[in-house]
């Protein structure tokens, strides 16, 4: 009688530790290639962007991101309305059981707008993701120029031509 309650307990504690691991959805998501857009002094907001794959069989929603860089912070996407590109606010960014989201220019992306300062090449920027479970990530990232891309794809289109 005794060893039976005995294992009885034992088995409700392993039970209950492993709901709490299950509960943690910010533990099954990993993070990859996270930055933030430069932007300079005065700009209205900026973006952030990132690879987010879901190493668990259950589907992971973004509900929120939270950032003291800028006023708002919003889950963001971007529309093609009749050949023009819109963003609009969305409730959620979804992460597939065992697959992955991308966050990138032109497509889904965390807004943050009205900057605190300039966001500038050489700074970091965190971001903190809430989960549906109420669980969160904070996620430390660079912060890169678009414009640095563009004119150095311009000076190799340049440089081609000379040759
Ligand atoms: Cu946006």
């Amino acid at each position: 009688m005794k060893k039976t309650l005995i294992a009885l307990s034992l088995a409700a504690t392993s039970t209950l530790a492993s709901m709490n691991l299950l509960a943690a959805q910010a533990d099954h998501i990993n993070i990859e290639n996270p930055f933030a857009r430069e932007v300079p002094p005065g700009a209205p907001a900026s973006a952030s962007f990132m690879t987010l794959k879901n190493n668990s069989d259950e589907q992971i929603d973004i509900v929120a991101a939270h950032s003291d860089v800028a006023k708002v912070i919003e889950l963001h996407t971007h529309t093609n309305d009749n050949g023009v590109m819109r963003m609009r606010k969305i409730p959620q960014i979804e992460i597939p059981a065992n697959g992955t989201t991308e966050l990138k220019p032109g497509g889904l992306h965390i807004m943050l707008i009205g900057p605190h300062n300039p966001i500038k090449v050489g700074q970091t920027v965190t971001v903190e993701l809430e989960f549906k479970d109420g669980s969160r990530k904070t996620v430390d990232m660079p912060v890169k120029s678009f414009k640095k891309m563009m004119m150095n794809h311009q000076g190799m289109q340049h440089g081609h031509g000379m040759h």
